[in-house]
Order: structure tokens, then sequence, then C-alpha cells
């Protein structure tokens, strides 16, 4: 049966997409680059560097180019996320991980983001999750399972016993190759392949994920 629970943090238990885009806007504004919020939407869960090249698509840019736009880029995110509070925790976020440690089940970080020891802190979260798997954690970004595996073992958990909630088609596709079980939130057109499909965390309960992965 299931013993933890592994969180997509941008999307899932926060909304930094919009930093994220608003970031990448400036970026490519600087840059004459053709860039709006459509265009954003490939890059939910997408990595720092996969993000930048799908943005530059067959333009040429040496690495050095492409290093320095990176963490420009970041220092534009991380100015953003300075105003990031507890507020900013999505509906029915802080509510499934409080549920969670009453049930003793595990919880954990999975998010691609460099950033996300810093805005999990800013949440206010730190004590709610047992781990955090981050940007830093492993090589291989979603959709390759590395990350939730990364996150599982910090669990003490087998990736059958863990269920994957996140908001990226590339997140879902991680989660379901790593072995786990896969709560996808969103449209289906997104988050379709996951176990379980749900429009948010909104008033969800642990026992309603259960009862759905049941099925
Ligand atoms: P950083 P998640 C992902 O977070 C974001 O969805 C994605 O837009 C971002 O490019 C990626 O983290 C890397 O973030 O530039 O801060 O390292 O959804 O995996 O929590
Ligand atoms: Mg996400």
């Amino acid at each position: 049966d299931i013993r933890g629970v592994i969180f997509d943090l941008d999307g899932v238990l926060t909304d930094t997409a919009e930093y994220h885009y608003q970031a990448w806007q400036r970026l490519a504004d600087e840059e004459g680059i053709p860039f709006n919020r459509q265009a954003n939407e490939a890059l939910r869960g997408v990595s720092r560097r996969e993000s930048l090249m799908l943005i530059i698509g067959d333009r040429k840019y040496s690495e050095a180019q492409i290093q320095e736009m990176m963490e420009r880029k970041n220092g534009y995110y991380i100015e953003l996320i300075h105003h990031v509070t507890p507020k900013d925790l999505l509906p029915g976020a802080i509510a499934l991980l409080e549920e969670l440690r009453q049930a003793g089940i595990k919880t954990a970080i999975g998010s691609a983001s460099k950033n996300a020891q810093t805005v999990v802190e800013l949440l206010g979260i730190v004590d709610k999750v047992d781990a955090i798997a981050d940007g830093y954690s492993v090589k291989q970004p979603k959709p390759a399972p590395d990350l939730f595996l990364y996150a599982a073992k910090e669990l003490g958990l087998q990736p059958k016993q863990c269920v994957v909630v996140e908001d990226a088609a590339a997140g879902v596709e991680a989660a379901l190759a790593g072995g786990m079980w896969a709560v996808g939130l969103g449209p289906v057109e997104r988050v379709g392949a996951a176990d379980v499909v749900l429009p948010s965390l909104a008033g969800v309960k642990w026992a309603d994920i259960q009862a759905k992965l049941s099925e």
C-alpha cells in the first residue's frame, strides 16, 4: 500500500509558474526573441536549460551566452520570488500536507527547480515535508524518473509505495517511468496519462486519492 506522497512544487503546491513566465518574458524581450504566455505553457515543469532551448529554437548562441542567459533569467526569477509568502500556497495544499502527516504518510517535494529550497522556506512548509528533491539532486531532468526515485529513496520507500502529484506532462511521465502512482492536476490533454486526474488539490482528501487509485 501507499506510504508516501511526492509533491511537485511549481503548479502543485504553489504557482511560481507566473514568476518563471515573467522572468523568461523579460529575457526574451531583451534578446528580441518572440515569446508569450502561450509559448510559456510548453515550459511547464521543464528544466531551466531545456526551457531556454525551447525559447531560442534554432537561433545560434555559444555555450557562454547560454550560461549567461540562464543566469540572467534566474536573477529575474529570484527578484520575483522574494514576494512569496504562505498565502501563495495553492488551495488545498496545506490541508492535504497536514492530513498526510496525521495519517503517518511520508511526504516529499520533487521539484526540477534549483530554487525549490528557497520557495519551500518562503511558503513556510519546511517542517511539513520529510524530504526535498530539487534541481541539484540528480542529473537527468524530468521526464526521466531520477528525481522522484531520489525522493522515494530519501523517504526510505519503494517506488510502488509512492504517489507523485504533478501538473506537468513531463512529471507524470517521470513518475510512471519510475514505477510510481501518478496524480495529475489539470486538463486531461496535459496530464491524462496519470492514474488519477483532478482539477486541483482544492478540497481533496487523502481518502479521495486512495479511493480513486484503487478503482
Ligand atoms: P529553476 P517544478 C520547475 O519546477 C518549473 O515548473 C519550471 O518552469 C522551471 O524551469 C524548473 O522548475 C527549473 O527551475 O530555473 O528555478 O531551477 O514544476 O518541477 O516544481
Ligand atoms: Mg510543476
